[in-house]
């Protein structure tokens, strides 16, 4: 299908005084919502969320200044929607990282207000390119709603002839007013892969606090997570529902350097906590299956307990 016009979309789902489509950075589509509970936006490329702020709390989500908005490129920050593969695709160096829906043109399916807020629907599926990478037949389906909470579902349906095997990731990225004395609390006693450290299993003791590059991947837990930020007088509480693995990851320094849409002193300024399944939780789907799995944010910036 052509991607869908600006105005086009903008006359078929605007919903007036509530949310519309417009222009964002580099002239891609995004779709901006603003109500009495909260604003935010999220871009049709990739699907990305790239901001969530309730009426009653700061912005939850980080964007680098330095992001690219370009076709071929992931937005940096926000919410990366990272499928079929996570991290790098095994045994192909030459895949693009996260898999390939990021930095997809996804087609806006609607606009609705529902109880919980605006909920922005979007959609993908396999074609001629996805196939030269996966030969999968699938369809992706994301529902951002934005309210009080922001929850992001991300569906997975297989509509090919043959099982699949696949990994999925909501890559969040959180502001926070300073990473190093932010800490995560509900992973304590959770076995986790230390890919800062040859991908060694170690067991978490207490609550994760950034004080190096932390690259973790914690197993067999659906456990929410809450951020707490108490310079920023910030908190964040992430629940996940079909989710078996949560990757919590910031660069540091030098790699904050090393990643042009990044940049220098950029690595303080977010965490990120991702509702995924990644290996050893993959997912299978026979054909005809559908998999749902779901992230539901809030945030408060009271009464956060040091
Ligand atoms: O989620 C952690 C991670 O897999 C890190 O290893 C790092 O590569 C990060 O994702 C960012 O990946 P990206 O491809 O967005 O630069």
């Amino acid at each position: 299908m052509a991607s869908q016009s600006i105005a086009t979309l903008a006359e078929r789902y605007a919903i007036p005084g509530v949310a519309t489509v417009v222009a964002g950075n580099g002239g891609l589509a995004k779709v901006v919502v603003s109500t009495p509970e909260a604003i935010g936006e999220i871009y049709l490329h990739g699907s990305h969320v790239t901001s969530w702020k309730p009426s009653d709390a700061s912005e939850a989500l980080y964007l680098s200044p330095n992001s690219l908005f370009q076709d071929g490129r992931a937005i940096r920050g926000g919410v990366p929607i990272c499928f079929p593969w996570f991290g790098d695709k095994q045994g192909d160096a030459s895949a693009p990282a996260h898999g390939f829906v990021r930095t997809k043109s996804w087609q806006l399916e609607a606009i609705e207000r529902t109880e919980q807020g605006v909920a922005v629907t979007s959609s993908t599926a396999s074609d001629e390119t996805t196939r030269k990478w996966w030969p999968a037949d699938f369809r992706l389906v994301c529902r951002a709603t934005f309210g009080h909470e922001l929850r992001l579902e991300l569906t997975v349906t297989n509509t090919g002839s043959s099982p699949f095997t696949f990994e999925e990731a909501l890559h969040a990225y959180f502001a926070v007013s300073d990473a190093e004395s932010v800490v995560l609390r509900g992973l304590d006693g959770t076995r986790y892969i230390d890919k800062t450290d040859n991908r060694t299993e170690k067991t978490q003791s207490g609550d994760v606090r950034i004080a190096a590059e932390t690259d973790r991947v914690y197993l067999n837990t659906e456990h929410p997570i809450q951020l707490v930020d108490p310079a920023g007088k910030h908190q964040i509480v992430i629940e996940k529902q079909n989710s078996w693995t949560t990757v919590v990851w910031n660069p540091w320094i030098q790699k904050s350097v090393d990643l042009k849409d990044l940049g220098a002193d950029q690595w303080k300024r977010f965490v990120c906590i991702e509702t995924c399944n990644v290996v050893p939780s993959s997912v299978q789907l026979d054909p005809g299956q559908s998999h749902i799995m779901a992230a539901v944010i809030s945030v408060s910036d009271a009464g956060v307990q040091r």
